[in-house]
């Protein structure tokens, strides 16, 4: 129920339960643990940053250009690389994750009419889920990414599937970025795999702006949902905006650092802020009581956290913005603040050092691999993040894992399926290089310096299947497309050494679903799974290499090669596992394989 539409005695009673949340004693990231390490590979070096940390923040004021006055950076690189907001949309499936990134283009007036996320199974239109089986399903699947230039920087956006079984490629985007937007179902509150994500991102130090989405249909109480923010996650919220009205009553939202009111216009236009007439509202709207409304701000005002800019940056605060994605609301006031204060690209951590952004020699790390976006060439895209320098198209890069120059002929800049050839990106950006298999995730792209950037791990697999094609014939295209699939993290495959039939493995089913669909139509072939005798995979390694090859001789029907070639061992279940790693000292059996310690 709206508190807008209740007795001011159900306020005073609200105002009690609130002062509980809202106290400087109430539960703190501090008092639950910030931090432990970090990601493995992440750096967590603080950006220096250009903003003059408007505590609290003024709206208006959050999203002036970059002007010299307020620029730290002189050098033109430097300037380039403070302009750059990387961040990713992460949510619990359903969340609205891809219809705000749809709003998001919108207003950085990279296209003109948003494709609509309609209702399920109808979404023809969207950018970002342009994929067969993401149109016909209505879920994202892959992450999509989006550059694009908005009052003076360049975000690149990255939207992420919600599900669960594509959580690898989710959690490999997270390396990519520098902060994220976490999207709320009003009415659904903090779920499952949003907690998840926000884990993972706590562990990068990534800071995070909430969106709480969904204003216009039946919402729980905002005091509520801050309220489960601050205690699931252990992170303090900050308010920017406020609802005004709720589901088919929600008329707006109510600036808390301006005062001022923008208000839902019914043909999705942005309207101006402008100051709030409570009395003309009601008068509009009956179901709107002033009294009420003016309360909740009055206590909005008084028991809610201040937003700080110290404090987000580290990741123990999240400011907070509600509206309607598909109502087109609340949306330009999440990407003012993304602009005026989200993180500028971050230092990176590599084997040998900590790479900072500034620093004028490129590099790069590819942390996702897509072909076939474009259905008529065969392509094959690799997507690289700057992590600094400069990148120029037609420059020669070296590529660490086989130190072999590459010639970066022509990069590009995405727009989900749609590109553009990048003449120049900067760190921050997130480039498309086109490529005939010769990068691989994990890859790091330098000038000369021998060096790999660290970061997400491989997770064994959850399920292990083996391949049944329908059409014998047709063995060698089915070899070169889950090789295919492989490199691009669709799934795991594995190849026994005794030559029985590949395996795939993966971490959920739907990812089974996704292979099936994508071979069928991307290169014409008819496959089932079948249940091998295995249901475990586990990587084998030991400091004295012989020891391996000794293992693998003895466990030779049991043993498989990853597509990097590593020796996995597979057991029929975890007693098998357990039975054969003691009788097998000094080989570490891992569920776990990070994919950029290669190089
Ligand atoms: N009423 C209402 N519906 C919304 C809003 N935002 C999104 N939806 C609907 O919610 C459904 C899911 O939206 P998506 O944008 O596909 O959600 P997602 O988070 O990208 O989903 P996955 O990528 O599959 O995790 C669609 O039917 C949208 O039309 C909103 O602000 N209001
Ligand atoms: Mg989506």
């Amino acid at each position: 129920m709206a508190l807008a539409r209740k007795s001011p005695a159900a306020a005073v009673t609200r105002m009690v339960s609130l002062s509980n949340y809202s106290r400087k004693g109430s539960i703190t990231a501090g008092r639950l643990g910030r931090l432990p390490a970090a990601w493995p590979g992440e750096a967590r070096t603080r950006v220096p940053t250009l903003e003059p940390a408007a505590l609290p923040c003024h709206m208006r004021r959050m999203h002036k250009p970059l002007s010299a006055a307020d620029s730290i950076p002189v050098t033109p690189l430097a300037a380039e690389v403070e302009r750059r907001r990387t961040f990713a949309i992460i949510s619990h499936p359903d969340a609205g994750k891809t219809t705000l990134t749809e709003k998001l283009l919108l207003f950085g007036g990279a296209i003109n009419l948003a494709g609509q996320v309609k209702a399920k199974r109808d979404r023809r239109s969207t950018r970002s889920d342009w994929m067969a089986i993401e149109r016909e399903r209505g879920i994202s699947v892959v992450t999509s990414v989006m550059t694009f230039d908005y009052d003076g920087r360049v975000f690149n956006l990255l939207d992420t599937p919600g599900h669960e079984d594509f959580s690898e490629d989710t959690y490999r985007t997270l390396t990519a970025v520098d902060s994220a937007v976490m999207v709320i179902d009003a009415a659904k509150g903090i779920e499952a795999r949003t907690r998840k994500l926000f884990e993972v991102c706590r562990l990068r130090d990534i800071p995070i702006v909430t969106f709480v989405n969904k204003m216009d249909r039946d919402s729980r109480d905002p005091f509520e949902l801050l309220d489960e923010i601050e205690k699931t996650l252990a992170l303090d919220t900050a308010p920017m905006t406020w609802p005004i009205g709720r589901g088919r009553d929600f008329a707006g939202t109510y600036d808390i650092a301006t005062g001022e009111v923008r208000l839902v216009s019914e043909d999705g236009r942005t309207v101006e802020p402008q100051p709030l007439d409570l009395p003309a509202l009601a008068a509009k709207n009956p179901m709107l009581d002033a009294a009420a409304i003016s309360e909740e701000l009055a206590l909005v005002k008084d028991a809610c956290r201040r937003f700080e800019f110290n404090a987000f940056r580290e990741g123990h605060l999240t400011p907070v913005f509600f509206g309607s994605a598909l109502k087109n609301f609340g949306v330009k006031d999440l990407l003012d603040a993304l602009a005026s204060f989200a993180p500028a690209p971050r230092a990176q951590v590599s084997d040998k050092r900590t790479i900072d952004a500034h620093e004028g020699a490129m590099t790069a790390f590819v942390f996702k691999i897509q072909a076939n976006m474009d259905p008529n060439h065969r392509d094959r895209i690799a997507f690289a993040r700057l992590c600094s320098g400069k990148l120029r198209r037609g420059m020669k890069a070296k590529l660490v894992r086989t130190e072999k120059p590459i010639t970066l002929s022509a990069p590009q800049f995405f727009f989900a399926q749609d590109r553009a050839l990048a003449d120049e990106a900067y760190a921050g950006d997130v480039v498309g290089i086109p490529n005939h298999g010769v990068l691989r995730i994990g890859d790091t792209l330098t000038e000369g310096e021998h060096i790999a950037f660290l970061g997400v791990p491989n997770f064994a697999p959850e399920i292990l299947r083996r391949v049944k094609l329908g059409d014998p014939m047709k063995a060698k295209k089915l070899k070169e497309a889950l090789q295919q699939m492989a490199e691009e993290g669709v799934v795991q495959v594995f190849r026994p050494l005794d030559g029985a039939p590949a395996m795939v493995g993966v971490v959920g089913p739907l990812q089974l679903d996704v292979l099936k669909v994508r071979l069928a139509d991307e290169y014409g072939l008819d496959i089932g799974f079948e249940q091998p005798e295995f249901s475990l995979a586990r990587w084998i390694s030991c400091a004295d290499a012989k020891k391996v090859e000794e293992f693998v001789l003895a466990n030779y029907s049991s043993c498989a090669e990853d597509l990097d070639g590593d020796r996995v061992f597979m057991a029929r279940n975890q007693f098998i596992l357990d039975y054969t790693a003691e009788r097998a000292p000094g080989i570490v059996f891992t569920d776990i394989k990070d994919v950029k310690k290669k190089g």
